[in-house]
């Protein structure tokens, strides 16, 4: 058989060392397309630590962005703010941390170019046991979820639509979200 692509034989070849150097998986990784004037995107996956040890994503960076942040949705008083985590993001032993939506999220500044559905985005993780590893973010629909979402998976009472980054100024903030401009 003569029929593999290049690019797969090369990804088969590779495998092997790949999976046996990295204890964290990274799946369903996806981006959010921008919005017209949209300065930042938002990116998602999870990671899943198979070693004995905790691990921490202590930076991102991508060609597609000038800076690449890892963020957190926290409240503060009773306004959800987004903000970095200046200590990464730590992923426990045997453990699995989402990010998504509403959640932790990888925050990509200073961009390229938009967004677009259907693109790809590459970027590099790096933990702080050593691991880097490149991976590419499907770009999907502004409003998109993770597979799981979509299958029902609820959290509750959380409102993912009221925090999206669409919808959410990143610089300013709470300060004048509570007077009403008409
Ligand atoms: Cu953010």
């Amino acid at each position: 058989m003569k029929r593999i692509p290049a690019a797969l034989a090369a990804l088969l070849a590779l495998s092997p060392a790949l999976l046996s150097a990295q204890e964290i998986a990274v799946t369903a990784p996806f981006a959010r397309a921008t919005l017209p004037n949209q300065p930042v995107a938002g990116g998602f996956l999870t990671l899943q630590n198979h070693g004995d040890a905790a691990d921490t994503l202590i930076a991102a960076t991508s060609p597609a962005a000038g800076r690449v942040e890892i963020h957190e949705m926290a409240m503060e008083g009773d306004v959800m703010r987004m903000r970095e985590l200046p200590d990464g993001l730590r992923i426990p032993a045997g453990k699995s941390v989402v990010l998504e939506p509403g959640g932790y999220h990888l925050m990509f500044f200073e961009l390229a170019a938009p967004f677009v559905a259907g693109a790809e985005v590459e970027v590099e993780l790096t933990f702080a046991g050593g691991d880097a590893q490149t991976i590419m973010l499907p770009v999907l629909a502004p409003d998109a979820v993770p597979p799981a979402a979509q299958e029902g998976m609820d959290h509750g009472t959380m409102d993912h639509g009221g925090m999206d980054h669409g919808s959410m100024d990143h610089g300013a903030s709470a300060g004048d979200a509570g007077e009403d401009a008409q």
